[in-house]
């Protein structure tokens, strides 16, 4: 069994019916613990370690981000704050009147076994800032990221459509090959 430390529903949800697809059960515990600043990288191992020596359980953490280009990678590791203080509207705002839009959402998922050192894994996906915020199926910038193959937001997206391509899948994919390899 594998434990995902998060404080975040919406995760947990797109995580639990990514696995459900594998024989690996899940279970979620919201565990709080202070992050470092650093990149996602940083945080998702100094979390999943943390997590793991306390709980002596098998753990993944998830630490993700969105960057925009044109804006340096803003928000990037700072997106929980940005979210949080800026918001969807605030982004919207700094982004008036650039025309490139490219942005890429990343998540990095931090393993870590007992008596093991932790394990990264990267997953990204490729968009654009919508010029307005669309569809409310989502959370936090899902109404913001436009992709364009889809010609939909991640708002617009049902989980299920969301989990066949993002960031988050991609991150989880790669840990889940690695995990059901080494077991
Ligand atoms: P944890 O407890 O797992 O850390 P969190 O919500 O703080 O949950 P992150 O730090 O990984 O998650 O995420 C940074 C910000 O990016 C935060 O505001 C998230 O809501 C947002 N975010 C992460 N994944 C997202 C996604 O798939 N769609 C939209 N926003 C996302
Ligand atoms: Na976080």
């Amino acid at each position: 069994m594998i434990t995902f430390i998060t404080g975040n529903e919406h995760k947990v949800i797109e995580a639990e019916n990514i696995f459900k697809n594998f024989d690996i059960e899940l279970e979620h515990i919201d565990l709080g613990y202070c992050e470092p600043q650093g990149t996602l990288e940083d945080v998702a191992k100094f979390g999943a370690k943390y997590a793991c020596r306390k709980l002596n359980k098998s753990v993944i953490v998830e630490d993700a981000g969105l960057f925009i280009k044109s804006l340096n990678g803003f928000p990037g590791v700072y997106s929980s704050y940005v979210q949080d203080t800026l918001g969807n509207k605030g982004i919207l705002k700094l982004m008036n009147g650039i025309d490139d839009r490219y942005a890429e959402f990343r998540s990095v998922i931090g393993y870590c076994a007992p008596k093991s050192e932790p394990k990264v894994f990267l997953g990204r996906v490729k968009g654009q800032i919508a010029l307005e915020e669309k569809g409310n199926l989502g959370f936090a910038f899902d109404p913001l990221f436009y992709v364009e193959e889809e010609g939909k937001t991640f708002g617009e997206l049902t989980t299920e459509e969301k989990n066949q391509f993002s960031h988050r899948k991609n991150s989880l994919q790669q840990f889940i090959d690695w995990y059901v390899n080494q077991l």
